[in-house]
């Protein structure tokens, strides 16, 4: 899996193909904003070259953030955070058998001197994780800021005329 849009400022990695469910959520909030991305499969324990590879070029070829997102032994996003000073945006995977709390405590407890920021287990995680890219890549780009407050405002709206069945 593939997908390049413009001159990517946003890198999206996964550990397998079968995180796509999730990391989805990622790559289509930010082509609601219309970031520019990439999306790719780098396994942190199955093509551990093209991983070091990836986070090495990282900055170079313009990516501002990464976000990397892994189930069970997820050890891909601090194996990227390693390798790279570009800020890594860890996304916890659901697992098969822990349900994704392997997932969260593999990719939360980096030692002190790596950071990665972790985002919920699954769906929520992946959307929050692009939003947070967002919000990084508006600090210095009005447009996207603006956009940013008129997501905050539709959400805010949303919520408001929430009508309950009762
Ligand atoms: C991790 O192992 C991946 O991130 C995935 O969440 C998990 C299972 O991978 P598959 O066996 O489905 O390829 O590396």
């Amino acid at each position: 899996m593939s997908a390049t849009e413009n001159k990517p400022v946003v890198g999206i990695v996964m550990g397998s193909s079968s995180d796509w469910e999730v990391m989805q959520h990622a790559v289509n909030m930010l082509k609601d904003f219309g970031v520019p991305f990439e999306a790719q499969v780098v396994s942190a324990h199955r093509m551990p070259d093209e991983m070091f590879a990836y986070a090495e070029s990282a900055r170079a070829r313009g990516l501002r953030a990464i976000i990397a997102g892994a189930g069970g032994a997820a050890h891909l996003p601090g194996m990227i955070a390693a390798k790279t000073i570009v800020p890594v945006l860890g996304v916890p995977v659901p697992s098969r058998y822990l349900s994704g709390k392997d997932s969260l405590l593999s990719i939360v407890q980096m030692p002190k001197g790596i950071p990665v920021a972790t985002f919920a287990i699954g769906e929520a995680g992946a959307a929050n994780a692009a939003l947070a890219a967002v919000a990084m890549l508006a600090c210095s780009d009005d447009a996207l800021a603006a956009q940013l407050e008129q997501f905050r405002a539709r959400q805010t709206a949303a919520a408001k005329a929430s009508v309950l069945p009762v």
